[in-house]
């Protein structure tokens, strides 16, 4: 029956951590998957999250289905997270929500809601480079994947520029994707400026405005600062009065929930009716893909926003990830310049920020990194900070001024 069916291609991020696992080198190191590891390099559970879990277990819950747009504790609290305490679009009941299967799930609601509803185009234009997975996603929503110029090779910084230029050359009512903070793969984000200048843009050609929020927290350690961007858009011109917003949001990174498959997918409605309009018909897209959401994710994630002293830990915790990710960045540039005297410049690895560095580096010395010193990344030179440890970060930048120096 399946003569047709050709072999495709393993997936090139989570390819690299099939390579490493493979690999008997005792001092092989994992950069490529974005998943945070603490100093000892072991996955690291949130003590906010085990404390939930022990509240959770203590109330002997029941399993009965979540509705379909899952628990209203959990979206309600996530939606204040993203949108703000002092959020009038959430005031005015303006916002519909539903859980989604973590941000992956919620992309992919937002895809197929676009496709069947948006009334002006199926054209969404991502920043280049942008999440492998965004391509797929959009495409298999139906909707027509373009690109706006978003980094720049020569500075490893942000193309303002060509990015303005791209947003105003596409045609009006676009649908423009944005990662709201920490940009994956390269650690670039545009400054509080340079988001106001690229509302005032979207705003302009009346695009669309979809925001990808998977790293809420891990920018700059205050998930307050990194919903700047989403915020702005929400409450300035004509884009949340007139519904041209929507977010996916994802708990996997921030609360260290990756397995729990836990997230949210909302649209700013112009007004409340319509929002309620807007809901039934993210139902109706919800129920023949997987009916309801699984549940225990959400309790988590409910619970800890939900009790002020789990809430205030987290925040703590969520400020330790990002600033052992900072610590790191500064010692693997110190060591570089410091201990191997590389003459190339490597200012980049501290001003980007979030959990990745796009180092620069080409894919023959990446590979080179692989064969001779068994550390793994995706062949675009991203490294995922939160793989590195004080344990290993000499051993890192070494590799890298080896495979880099001539
Ligand atoms: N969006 C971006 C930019 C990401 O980097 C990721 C995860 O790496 C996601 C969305 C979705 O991840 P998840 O489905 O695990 O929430
Ligand atoms: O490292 C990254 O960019 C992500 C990680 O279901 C990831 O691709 C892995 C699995 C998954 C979602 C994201």
């Amino acid at each position: 029956t399946w003569a047709n069916v050709k072999m495709g291609p393993p997936d090139p991020i989570l390819g690299v951590t099939e390579a490493f696992k493979a690999d008997t080198n005792p001092k092989k190191m994992n950069l490529g998957v974005g998943a945070y590891r603490d100093d000892a390099g072991k996955p690291y559970v949130l003590s906010c999250v085990r404390k939930a879990e022990q509240i959770m277990a203590n109330k002997h819950l029941d399993k009965e289905y979540l509705g379909i747009t899952g628990l209203p504790e959990f979206t309600k609290a996530a939606a204040r997270l993203a949108y703000g305490e002092e959020s009038s679009v959430l005031d005015e009941k303006r916002v519909a929500i539903t859980q989604s299967i973590s941000g992956t799930g919620a992309l992919r609601i937002g895809g197929e809601f676009l496709n069947r509803w948006y009334p002006h185009a199926k054209r969404i234009y991502l920043p280049t480079p942008s999440w492998g997975n965004h391509t797929p996603i959009f495409r298999d929503s139906g909707l027509e994947v373009h690109g706006y110029r978003y980094f720049d090779k020569s500075t490893n910084g942000l193309d303002i520029e060509g990015l303005l230029a791209d947003l105003k050359a596409a045609p009006e009512r676009s649908i423009i994707l944005l990662h709201a903070c920490a940009h994956n793969p390269t650690g670039v984000d545009p400054t509080p400026e340079q988001w106001k200048a690229i509302h005032e843009a979207i705003d302009g050609k009346g695009h669309y405005a979809f925001f990808d929020m998977a790293y809420q927290g891990f920018a700059s350690g205050d998930p307050q600062k990194d919903a700047f961007a989403l915020r702005h858009f929400a409450s300035e011109g004509s884009i949340a009065g007139e519904g041209r917003l929507c977010l996916a949001q994802s708990f996997a990174k921030n609360i260290g929930l990756y397995g729990e498959r836990v997230g949210t997918f909302s649209i700013v409605s112009a007004d409340a009716e319509e929002a309620k309009r807007v809901e039934s018909q993210l139902k109706i897209l919800v129920r023949p893909m997987y009916s309801n959401p699984p549940m225990n994710g959400a309790r988590i994630v409910s619970t800890v926003l939900n009790t002020p002293e789990l809430h205030a830990e987290w925040r703590g915790e969520v400020k330790l990830m990002a600033d052992r990710i900072i610590a790191m960045r500064a010692a693997l540039q110190n060591h570089l310049v410091d201990d191997f005297n590389s003459k190339l410049n490597w200012e980049h690895i501290t001003s980007q920020i979030g959990m990745f560095c796009y180092t620069g580096l080409k894919p023959e010395e990446v590979d080179r990194l692989k064969s001779e010193f068994a550390v793994y990344l995706t062949r675009d030179g991203r490294i995922s900070i939160a793989g590195i440890s004080s344990g290993n970060v000499k051993y890192l930048a070494e590799a890298m001024h080896n495979v880099t120096k001539d």
